[in-house]
């Protein structure tokens, strides 16, 4: 991947650098907060520009990105900004047609169905020529955000991913991709390194396009129970946030990665000793046995249940003052658990970020 100095030299100052000194568990003022999908449909601003639009098209558009990445920065002091796309542009990008279905979500047309279908893919795949339309995004985006807060690239996992392409879309038991790792796991393999290859070279790029942190999202990883885990997806995160560090290194960059993979707390071990600096978590994991269990080897992110947000204001203080408590104040980065929902209240995500400046704020103090 080409790495464009002259963009770099002109990027804005960054003035808020809390999120990137958390994820390397350094000291901070206050802990840093973002929420999954604060670009989202929560806000009626967001519902406005996306109207009548196509999704893909919208994330096709650099300005269109631009715009709803920075929209919930004009609302609330956030500490760090998310590129809007979506992970199943990575699928259409070796080959497989995508759509959003109003009132059904993302679905592919034409899912992978037996291990021939992996002819389908394209095998080079030429990521500056399908994804460069997200670069392009994160230039502008980072451009555009005038260094007030860092701004985060992300991917979806290679098991995930693999969901996606075989299941057509979102699915409860996810058993037709199931189906694969035990009746196929040779093709499962190949699909994960196919994937994974990909996935290393995007994530290339989006540093090179201006991206300050990466998260990779294994939306699916509860799905499979630990042992198909450490088969299917495990060692796969692991070789991307190796190769990304390898590579990144070579010109003296330093870019925090982030993995969150949703309802596998049986991993929480492995996952803190996978190359991540911070591993974000679901609220079904309870703050201060997940700091036992990883040992002061990472930082956390996470992990108040969404839901929390249906609550009254006073509640949501109490709710992230016990959540700050039970994490501590350093190497933590604030966030829901899953991404916001679309009939959630503005208000109450702002009460939710102003919480957690003011709570830490008073801890930190008090150290
Ligand atoms: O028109 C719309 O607004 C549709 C809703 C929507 C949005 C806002 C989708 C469809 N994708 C997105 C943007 C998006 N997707 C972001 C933007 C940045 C931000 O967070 O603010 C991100 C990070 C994603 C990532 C994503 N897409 C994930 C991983 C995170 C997660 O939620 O677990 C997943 C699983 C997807 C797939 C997807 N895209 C959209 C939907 C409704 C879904 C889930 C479908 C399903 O599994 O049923």
């Amino acid at each position: 991947v080409h790495i464009n100095e002259h963009l770099f030299k002109y990027f804005p100052t960054l003035q808020n650098d809390t999120f990137l000194r958390a994820a390397r568990g350094e000291e901070t003022e206050h802990v840093p907060v973002w929420c999954m999908r604060q670009a989202g449909r929560y806000l009626p601003e967001f519902r406005e520009s996306r109207a009548g639009k196509d999704f893909f098209d919208t994330c096709r558009s650099p300005e269109s990105c631009c715009e709803l990445t920075l929209q919930p920065l004009r609302r609330f002091p956030f500490d760090a900004a998310i590129i809007f796309s979506d992970i199943l542009v990575v699928p259409q990008a070796m080959g497989m047609d995508v759509l959003m279905v109003a009132g059904k979500g993302p679905t592919f047309p034409d899912p992978l169905k037996e291990p021939e279908d992996l002819q389908r893919l394209r095998t080079a795949v030429d990521v500056e020529k399908e994804l460069g339309y997200v670069f392009k995004a994160i230039t502008l985006t980072r451009h555009k955000i005038e260094g007030k807060v860092p701004l985060i690239g992300f991917t979806g996992a290679p098991w995930t991913l693999m969901a996606y392409m075989i299941e057509g879309g979102g699915s409860n038991t996810y058993s037709k991709a199931k189906r694969w790792l035990y009746r196929h796991p040779e093709a499962s393999h190949m699909l994960l390194r196919m994937l994974t290859d990909v996935i290393v070279e995007y994530l290339l790029g989006q540093v090179a396009a201006g991206a300050q942190a990466l998260q990779v999202f294994d939306s699916h990883a509860g799905i499979l129970g630990p042992v198909q885990f450490k088969d299917f997806s495990l060692p796969y995160l692991r070789d991307i946030a190796r190769r990304v560090k390898d590579k990144l290194k070579e010109t003296g960059q330093d870019v925090p990665m982030i993995v969150f993979a949703k309802d596998a707390h049986y991993a929480l071990e492995d996952l803190s000793q996978s190359h991540y600096e911070v591993v974000g978590l679901d609220w079904t994991i309870d703050p201060r046995s997940a700091r036992e269990r990883t040992g002061g080897k990472v930082s956390l992110q996470g992990n108040m249940d969404p839901c929390a947000l249906y609550s009254p204001k006073d509640r949501i203080s109490e709710i992230v003052q016990k959540m700050v408590e039970g994490f501590g104040t350093r190497g933590y980065i604030a966030n829901l658990g899953h991404g916001l929902y679309p009939d959630m209240d503005p208000e109450n995500v702002g009460a939710f970020v102003e919480a957690v400046h003011q709570h830490s704020k008073l801890m930190i103090k008090q150290i």
